[in-house]
């Protein structure tokens, strides 16, 4: 759909959804077309519009902020020009304008003070909290040293604030979208083609003939071009094929649906290279050609049939070899889709080998309709003085754990920054920006305690999320639609950058992170590493060394460059290819592993299950939400505004359960989550598992709208699996069972 097919149907729908989301109700490809909107060219209604790209999820789509005569930010549109987005927006972008007309926004700096023996905050000036955080880190740099100090962030001002700190000098610098969501995958494709598939990811899945989602459930992870990309290959015809122990929105456009038992999925993938291999589907001259290890890879699953993964997954020994076969029939051209949120059960990174693997045998990496290889534009650096050298890193906390971990650990950083009776705790103060560490990492117990023995914990945050709730020290940033950031450089098929600019005035007394980064390194002595007076200043240097510059880029928002050369898939006719592994090949058996101490080849292992009467607790996303921070924005909880507990009628018979019922989830630790949850009964979940939309549940009550409304699987990852070779934490090992009482305080 483009916005020249805009059509009288499409425009109710568009014009339905905000009357109550029933478009995005829909199966998938009927709510694609309605929840991913086209752009609204009629002339005339808005004054001007100005380039941003969306902060709602990490897809990152550019867009056009529409603003009416008097400046309001009236409505925000895709950049037909830009890659990530094709000129449409996702519902949760659409609503972004939410995210800036929230009452319930942070409005001034708040500094934590005890008045008669009671915590509370006061509102304060940025020079009072400035002067405060500048203060304790000059402490902290001299007693503890600067590599004492973390910074936590999810997001664009990130790249501000991980600045300040290496030029405090510190690299403790982490992201919750590592250990606990892609990390294992990255280290898995790593492993065995020597890179990862990062963001966007490299799937050809616009000319792919079978796509196969194992846990993926695209559609509900709406990550807007590769859902559009799904559509697109579906409409021509290809095969998908979904393995989830859930009827997902994207099983039911399946030609496949694996309704597999959790936590068995390593069993699948290795019965599909049993039978890729000895039913001689595999693609023999690519493998030839490319790969390491393939006898032993042959001899390693000899026994794995799928009448042996059959006992282990329930899904039948036809089903397993009808489905490989559909994956050797369109080969090259098809995906084994590795995945985002992959932190699971603690065997990830091996589960992701067995996807990476499987890919390798069909041949598709490398090729279109497969994993294509991907560009980025280059922008340099603007001049800084050198960063101090550190006396240790993210790293040395680990104790020579989890090497193979590309990126630092958001929960290392948890355990490094909490006292022991061994040693004290080597990390003491925290800058927190746009992460919800409490619903975001598992274990809360664990964070909370890490927060308690801190000497400084500073959160940057655009509403009163209940991270901040923890904070010495609150600064409110500006919404995306009201700042500057730096220009999006990512990955795809040809190089491009995107420019966000402030469509708006900051509203209240919030600041960019640019320049809240700015104002503390002047009070940390840091001045020179922030050499201008307003951030474009450094956009438009760096634009002008690529043959832009900030006016070009103020008009057209995005910037496509040609790809020099017609390297995007460098497989299709079987050229020389050096891999950047240890034998400069596709490591079937991986060196890298196995020097490390690992399986070099993915085994399974069963993993616990349910007691009974309890469930296994699986999440996943809404098309309307991200995460936990959408759910008080306006627009999007009018389209949801709580999640339920998706529970099989088998079971709700059981337990006498009833539709829309309110109950409370208790887990295997004797846990009860904070807020009740309404049930949901429905064929679409099997009988030992429960399902949730994670992001609800919220327990502060500065939110007005989201506050007590449904409830948080975070409250009930109390247990965690840590993977062993890159230290994420697999968190569906984790059971439930029903309570009909709870903590009726927040049931309000
Ligand atoms: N239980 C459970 N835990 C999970 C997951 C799960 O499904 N279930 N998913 C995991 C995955 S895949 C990921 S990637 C992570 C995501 O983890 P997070 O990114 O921490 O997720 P959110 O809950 O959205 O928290 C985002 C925070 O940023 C704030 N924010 C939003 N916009 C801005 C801004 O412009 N500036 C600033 N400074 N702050 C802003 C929001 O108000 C909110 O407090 O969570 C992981 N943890
Ligand atoms: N709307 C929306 N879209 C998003 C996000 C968002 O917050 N909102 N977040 C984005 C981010 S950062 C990420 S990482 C992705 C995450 O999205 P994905 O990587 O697609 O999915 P997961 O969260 O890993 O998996 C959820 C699915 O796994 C199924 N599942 C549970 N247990 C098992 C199992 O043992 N085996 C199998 N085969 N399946 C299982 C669940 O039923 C569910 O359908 O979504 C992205 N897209
Ligand atoms: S997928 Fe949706 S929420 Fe994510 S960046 Fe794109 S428009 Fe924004
Ligand atoms: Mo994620």
């Amino acid at each position: 759909m483009s916005e020249k097919q805009l059509t009288r149907r499409e425009f109710i729908r568009i014009a339905g959804m905000g009357m109550g989301g029933l478009a995005i109700a829909n199966p998938i490809f009927d709510s694609l077309k309605g929840a991913i909107l086209a752009p609204d060219k009629l002339p005339g209604l808005y004054s001007k519009r100005t380039p941003t790209y969306c902060e709602i999820c990490f897809w990152k789509c550019a867009g056009w902020v529409h603003t009416n005569a008097d400046g309001d930010i009236w409505k925000i549109t895709g950049n037909d020009d830009d890659p990530h987005s094709n000129g449409r927006f996702c519902p949760r972008g659409t609503g972004g304008v939410g995210m800036y007309y929230d009452d319930d926004r942070l409005k001034t700096p708040l500094l934590r003070v005890t008045e008669n023996g009671i915590q509370k905050y006061k509102q304060a000036t940025w020079d009072e909290a400035f002067d405060f955080i500048g203060n304790k880190m000059n402490h902290i740099r001299t007693e503890y040293g600067s590599e004492s100090m973390a910074l936590f962030s999810h997001g664009s001002g990130g790249d501000f604030l991980g600045h300040l700190m290496k030029s405090y000098g510190s690299d403790s610098i982490t992201a919750p979208s590592y250990a606990q969501c892609r990390g294992p995958r990255e280290v898995a494709f790593f492993a065995t083609y020597g890179e990862g598939i990062s963001s966007p990811e490299r799937t050809d899945i616009r000319d792919t003939k079978c796509l196969v989602l194992i846990g993926s459930h695209l559609g509900e992870n709406m990550h807007n071009g590769q859902v559009q990309e799904l559509s697109e290959a579906n409409g021509k015809g290809a095969t998908i094929i979904t393995v989830d122990p859930r009827f997902s929105i994207v099983a039911g456009k399946s030609k496949h649906w694996l309704p597999i038992k959790p936590a068995t999925d390593i069993a699948l993938l290795l019965s599909w290279i049993h039978v890729l291999i000895y039913d001689e589907l595999y693609n023999k001259k690519y493998v030839e050609k490319y790969a390491y290890g393939f006898d032993q890879l042959k001899e390693h699953v000899k026994t794995m049939t799928p009448e042996w993964a059959y006992g282990i997954t329930t899904i039948k020994p036809d089903v397993i070899r009808k489905t490989a076969k559909e994956m050797a029939n369109a080969a090259p051209a098809v995906i084994v889709h590795p995945g985002r949120h992959v932190t699971w059960y603690g065997d990830d990174t091996q589960r992701l080998r067995a996807v990476a693997i499987l890919n390798a045998l069909l041949g598709s990496w490398g090729q279109r309709g497969g994993f294509y290889y991907p560009v980025k534009a280059k922008l340099p650096k603007y001049p800084h003085p050198k960063y101090p050298k550190l006396k240790r890193t993210w790293r040395d906390d680990l104790n020579g754990k989890y090497n193979l971990a590309g990126l630092s650990l958001a929960n290392g950083f948890v355990d490094a920054s909490t006292p022991t009776l061994e040693k004290p705790a080597s990390l003491k103060g925290w800058i927190v920006n746009g992460t919800n560490l409490i619903h975001t990492l598992p274990e809360r117990e664990k964070t909370l305690a890490a927060i308690n023995a801190l000497e400084l914990m500073v959160v940057v945050d655009t509403m009163p999320m209940e991270i901040t709730g923890y904070a010495d020290v609150v600064l409110p940033e500006c919404t995306y639609l009201e700042r500057y950031d730096m220009i999006r450089v990512s990955q795809n098929r040809e190089p491009n950058i995107a420019l966000r600019m402030p469509a708006a005035e900051p509203k209240f007394d919030t600041k960019p992170a640019w320049w809240m980064a700015k104002q503390l390194a002047n009070r940390l002595g840091l001045k020179d590493y922030f050499p201008y007076e307003d951030v474009s200043e450094l956009l438009d240097w760096q634009l002008k060394q690529v043959g832009s510059s900030l006016e070009e880029m103020k008009q057209i928002g995005v910037k496509k460059f040609v790809r020099e050369e017609d390297d995007m898939y460098p497989m299709t006719g079987l050229e020389d290819f050096e891999f950047n592994t240890n034998t400069g090949k596709i490591e079937l058996y991986s060196t890298s592993l196995e020097e490390e101490g690992f399986d070099p080849m993915p085994q399974y292992t069963a993993h616990e299950e349910p007691q009974s009467g309890f469930y296994r607790l699986i999440y996943g996303r809404a098309p309307m939400h991200t995460f936990s921070r959408t759910s008080n924005n306006p627009n999007l909880n009018d389209l949801m505004d709580e999640n339920s507990v998706w529970v099989n009628p088998k079971v709700a018979k059981e337990w006498g359960l009833k539709n829309d019922q309110k109950i409370w989830l208790e887990n295997q630790d004797g846990v009860v989550s904070d807020t009740p949850i309404k049930v949901r009964v429905t064929e679409r979940i099997r009988f030992d598992s429960v399902y949730m939309v994670h992001g609800f549940g919220h327990t502060d009550k500065r939110l007005k709208r989201a506050f007590g409304k449904g409830a948080s699987d975070s409250d009930l990852i109390t247990r965690v699996h840590i993977d062993p070779i890159m230290g994420g934490t697999g968190m569906r090992g984790n059971f439930v069972t029903f309570r009909f009482e709870g903590k009726e305080e927040v049931a309000s």
